[in-house]
């Protein structure tokens, strides 16, 4: 078990589109292991594997509160089959983005299609900060992030805010 470190703007790595998980072997247990223990001690309610960068399309998700038992989820190729017309707003962050919050318009409901660790394939259905969450992480496995929503001034901003951070952290360093 680690906590791997997480890729944050304005690395590049964060707009590849991932691979296919593949065979599930114990490199790709050890990743989902790792990735849930990354995003609880982030914390967050969910992580893509291109976040501790690795691009394949692998998503752990868990909206147990902290005096919850947790209830862990992994995702292997997870898809959105379906969305609602009818959307809802929720403010969004993301643990690549640290620190930064906007609000996102997103389909309410969705279905959605996963392979489990054990090769089960699930087909389900789910709206509020599930859906959020679920289509905030798939679009991470296509190189897309929730800042691709905003205004291209608002995009442009944070981008740049970050740009400029890394480089004084590269002359610091
Ligand atoms: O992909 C990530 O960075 C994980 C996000 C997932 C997420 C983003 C927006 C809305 C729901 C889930 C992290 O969990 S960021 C922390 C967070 C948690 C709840 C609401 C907003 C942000
Ligand atoms: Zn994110």
């Amino acid at each position: 078990m680690a906590i791997r470190t997480l890729v944050t703007l304005p690395d590049s790595k964060l707009r590849l589109v991932s691979e296919p998980v593949g065979p599930v072997t114990d490199e790709v247990r050890t990743l989902a292991t790792d990735m849930l223990e990354t995003m609880y001690d982030a914390p967050g309610i969910g992580l893509a594997a291109i976040q501790v960068g690795v691009p394949k399309r692998l998503v752990v998700v868990d909206l147990a509160k902290k005096d919850e038992e947790r209830r862990p989820l992994v995702l292997l190729d997870p898809e959105v089959t379906w969305t609602s017309d009818e959307t809802r707003i929720h403010e969004e962050g993301c643990l690549s983005i640290p620190d930064y919050y906007e609000e996102v318009e997103r389909a309410d409901r969705i279905r959605y299609r996963y392979r489990t660790l054990e090769g089960e394939m699930v087909e389900a259905e789910t709206d509020g900060i599930l859906a959020t969450c679920l289509q905030h992480e798939i679009d991470h496995l296509n190189g897309v992030m929730f800042i691709d929503y905003l205004s291209r001034l608002k995009r442009s901003r944070v981008i740049k805010k970050f740009e400029k951070a890394a480089r004084r952290e590269a002359e610091d360093a």
